[in-house]
This record gives C-alpha cells, structure tokens and sequence, in this order.
C-alpha cells in the first residue's frame, strides 16, 4: 500500500464507547463501514488496555486488509509499530512527529491534527503526510476539543498552507455528517488554495444504524462536494 497513493475521501475514526458505538460489534461496524466505501480507517480507543489495544487493532487490520484500506492508529504508536499496520494518528499533546517517524520509519503513514495555521505549518515542515484540521463543529464525540473553528478557520488554514507552497492532504474533522458533509467541503474550500481531500467522522458511521447505508451517502456527497483544484 504505497502511501502516496491514500484516498483521504471518507475518513472513518472508530469509538468503542457505549454513547457512540452501542451495543454493536466495533470490527463489524467496520467492515460494513469499508463495504459503503470508506477510503481509510483510524482506530481511536481511549479507554482500552495495551493488551486490549494491539488484540482490536489486529482484528481491525485482518478487515482493513482485505479491503485495501489503510488502518491508522490513534496516539498508539507501539500499537501500531506491533500491529504493522500503515500509521498513526497524533495530536498536538501526543509524541512528537519526530519521535513517531522513527519508531515507524519512512514508509509508514503518518497524520497529525492541527487547529491553527502555525499548528498546519509546523506539522508539514516535520514531514507529516496528512493535515486532521479541526475541530469544525462542536460535537458529543469528543467534548475536550481546544478550538472549534468551523469551517471559516480550516480556510483559512487552507489558505495559509497554500501560501506556504504546501499541497499536503487535508481532511477535515468535527460534527460532520451525511446532512453537512456538501456544505463543509464547499464553505472550506478557498480558491486558489488546494481543497479538503476529504471529511472524517466518528458518529456519523459508528452511532448509524445502517454504517455500510452511512458510508455510501457519505462517499456520494463527498465525491459530490469535493471542490476540484
Ligand atoms: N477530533 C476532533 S473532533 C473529533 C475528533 C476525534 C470527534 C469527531 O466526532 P464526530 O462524531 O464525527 O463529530
Ligand atoms: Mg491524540
């Protein structure tokens, strides 16, 4: 899985927690989430023990595998280097990019979520492969969010990146669902800037009766959305 080549489309970050996720199995929301379509996977668990950790994440791999999809890991970076799977996930009070890229090594994807434009910037400068920009709408997911800065902040961003000569994929994360998924991707996007490659979400799919139904729509309205450079 060449990492050059990762299809930031529909971004799908998992919670294994009851208000999100249910009474549902999480590697089954998964594989029906992959059957809708999403193009890359992040397994986030903040509650879970190592042990816990490395045994979700190799039965997400064994989903994630047979469909292509990268499988990312959340903060983790021992559990992914054990799982071999294709990266991390790392926000600003996680290990430092640095550290992570080598534990991980060159071929290894790695995404870091970024706020601000100086956040975006320093992220690219270390060599990151992807931008999680956010948070854009206030959301149950996750109540310890630093900013919210909706989607006139991830243009901004996007802008500042594009000024910098910065063509980095971006995806952007926060209260996006089926209904607002068109409207994000068109309100973020700032011509002559390069645009989102993609949306993530955690509850849109993971809380959804249907994840695989959740998928699609979400897929659609983002190969809709998407606002061509
Ligand atoms: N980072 C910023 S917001 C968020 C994360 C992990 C949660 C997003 O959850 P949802 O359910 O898609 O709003
Ligand atoms: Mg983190």
């Amino acid at each position: 899985m060449s990492k050059s080549k990762v299809d930031y489309g529909v971004y799908l970050v998992t919670d294994s927690t009851p208000a999100i996720l249910g009474n549902k199995d999480l590697t089954s929301v998964v594989e029906k989430a992959l059957q809708g379509g999403v193009t890359i996977v992040q397994y986030r668990d903040k509650t879970s023990d190592r042990e816990a950790a490395v045994k979700t994440a190799r039965a997400l791999h064994e989903v994630t595998r047979r469909f292509g999809v990268p499988l990312l890991v959340n903060d983790r970076v021992d559990v992914a280097v054990e799982v071999g799977c294709e990266g991390v996930h790392i926000g600003q009070d996680d290990m430092a990019y640095e550290e992570a890229r080598k534990l991980l090594g060159p071929d290894k994807i790695i995404g870091v979520t970024a706020s601000s434009l100086e956040e975006a910037l320093k992220a690219c400068e270390a060599g990151a492969d992807y931008l999680g920009l956010g948070t854009v709408y206030a959301t149950q997911t996750k109540k310890d969010t630093k900013s919210i800065i909706g989607t006139a902040g991830i243009r901004s961003i996007l802008l500042g990146l594009s000024s910098a000569g910065h063509s980095i994929p971006t995806v952007c994360i926060g209260g996006i669902n089926g209904s607002n998924a068109i409207s994000v991707l068109a309100e973020s996007s700032a011509a002559p800037a390069k645009s989102l490659d993609g949306i993530a979400v955690v509850s849109a799919i993971v809380a959804a009766q249907d994840p695989a139904a959740a998928a699609r729509d979400l897929l659609g309205k983002v190969v809709a959305g998407r606002v061509p450079d």
